[in-house]
């Protein structure tokens, strides 16, 4: 099931067949003058996936101004259909990370069987302690998890809990929390007494996952409190990882970080003590932008993927997804876009010669040791990501065919705005 015709995907592969079959052999020849066999990466190209968020697909805002698209969706329906087509397109974004209470129904194997329409899965379920709720009993104003009030903290927990069961609906097998505790005011609580309360939460909320369960700890420098904030860094979250046990582990949203902060560096640590989760990819400049992934600094995107890719022989079991806000382009367009860039620091990633490097990492041959990493960053692999997509059945140019799909256009028909709705994420 999907909205882009398989006619047209068909007809636009085929106009642009040759180019691209002459490019994958040039490409291909060069390669394996430098001893790569393009078909192994073009493999790797198609094993690979990173998860969309529901949030993702709708358009998203600042604190000054959110300004709607057209044919947003409206519901987590109208969010699976808007993803379908990202992975009917791309091939390479199998799974769904929800947020609860953004994503509630009432029955969540028929959520299940609908995404599977598409051909999607669902990733980690995403609690949400960080905004109060119509009728919610406590306010998270002052705090969740981490909250001076047991009563509220209580509130929290049973929300994690009721995440955990929704997500075993979902088939789910991992639950990202992320809170957005913390303070604006020197003094306005104690430091200490906040993160033991966080930890005896998590402890709480640990307790209840399944055994084949893991538990992301996302940590972020600041905003929405400016002060302190409770899971400010790797370092926080990791001492919770730890304190909690075996199936916590720390999760990286590259934003999270304050700039120029070294963070395949920090991907680097967390892999060394076996705690890395996986990813929130997005990019910025300034703070937790939320911009597309690669649109800024894609060789920082690079490095992150050469530290995975480095690691690989130790087994990684890591978790990808896109955790983007677009307030300015067509979310739809952005997130294909940003799938790609990932895939592209993957295989890039992938085409450094590791021995080569290693040896003169050894010889202290500074200079030979960045230039393979710069090769590698440098070349072109957009032929291995079409041949990847177009195998698959995707689209080799996804966002020329989506346009030519009119598939916003019919949406906006079908999805009429509603008023005061607010789909994206700030
Ligand atoms: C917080 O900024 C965050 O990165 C968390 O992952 C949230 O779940 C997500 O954005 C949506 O607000
Ligand atoms: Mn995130």
């Amino acid at each position: 099931m999907t909205e882009i015709s398989t006619d047209l995907i068909g007809t636009l592969n085929h106009q642009a067949a040759e180019a691209q079959a002459e490019d994958y052999a040039a490409l291909g020849r060069q390669l394996a003058r430098r001893g790569v066999d393009i078909e192994a990466l073009t493999q790797r190209a198609i094993n690979w996936t990173v998860a969309i968020p529901t949030w993702g697909v709708g358009t998203g805002g600042t604190r000054f101004a959110r300004f709607p698209g057209l044919g947003e969706p409206r519901n987590i329906h109208d969010k699976l259909e808007d993803c379908g087509v990202i992975q009917s397109l791309t091939r390479g974004t199998r799974t769904v990370s929800p947020h609860i209470p953004w994503d509630k129904v009432s029955d969540y194997n028929a959520l299940r069987q609908e995404a599977a329409q598409y051909g999607l899965g669902f990733d980690a379920i995403n609690s949400n302690t960080f905004q109060d709720q119509v009728g919610q009993t406590k306010s998270y104003k002052f705090g969740s998890l981490s909250n001076a009030d047991a009563m509220t903290r209580h509130q929290a927990i049973e929300h994690n809990l009721e995440c955990i069961e929704i997500g075993q609906k979902l088939g789910s097998t991992a639950l990202t929390v992320w809170v957005g505790d913390g303070t604006n005011f020197a003094g306005q609580q104690n430091m200490g007494r906040m993160f033991e309360h966080y930890l005896d939460a998590m402890r709480q909320i640990y307790e209840g996952l399944p055994n084949d369960w893991t538990m992301y700890i996302e940590h972020k420098m600041y905003e929405p409190a400016f002060y302190s904030t409770v899971i400010s860094d790797w370092g926080s979250s990791l001492i919770a990882a730890q304190a909690l046990g075996s199936q916590a582990k720390c999760l990286v949203d590259l934003g999270h970080h304050a700039p120029n902060t070294n963070i395949e560096q920090i991907v680097a640590r967390l892999i060394h003590v076996g705690k890395l989760a996986g990813f929130h990819f997005n990019d910025s400049k300034y703070g937790d932008d939320d911009l597309d992934a690669g649109s800024v600094d894609p060789f920082r995107l690079f490095l992150v993927f050469n530290e995975l890719v480095d690691a690989e022989p130790k087994g990684l079991n890591l978790a990808y997804m896109i955790d983007q806000s677009h307030n300015v382009t067509d979310p739809i367009e952005s997130l294909m876009s940003s799938s790609m860039e990932i895939a592209r620091a993957y295989v890039q990633a992938s085409l450094v010669d590791r021995k080569a490097l290693t040896e003169a990492q050894e010889a202290n041959d500074v200079l030979a040791a960045h230039r393979m990493l710069k090769a590698a960053y440098i070349t072109d692999v957009s032929p291995i990501l079409a041949e990847a997509r177009a195998r698959q059945g995707g689209a080799l140019d996804p966002i020329a065919t989506y346009r030519a799909s009119g598939y916003r256009a019919e949406k906006a028909t079908e999805r009429p705005m509603v008023v005061g709705a607010s789909s994206g994420i700030v």
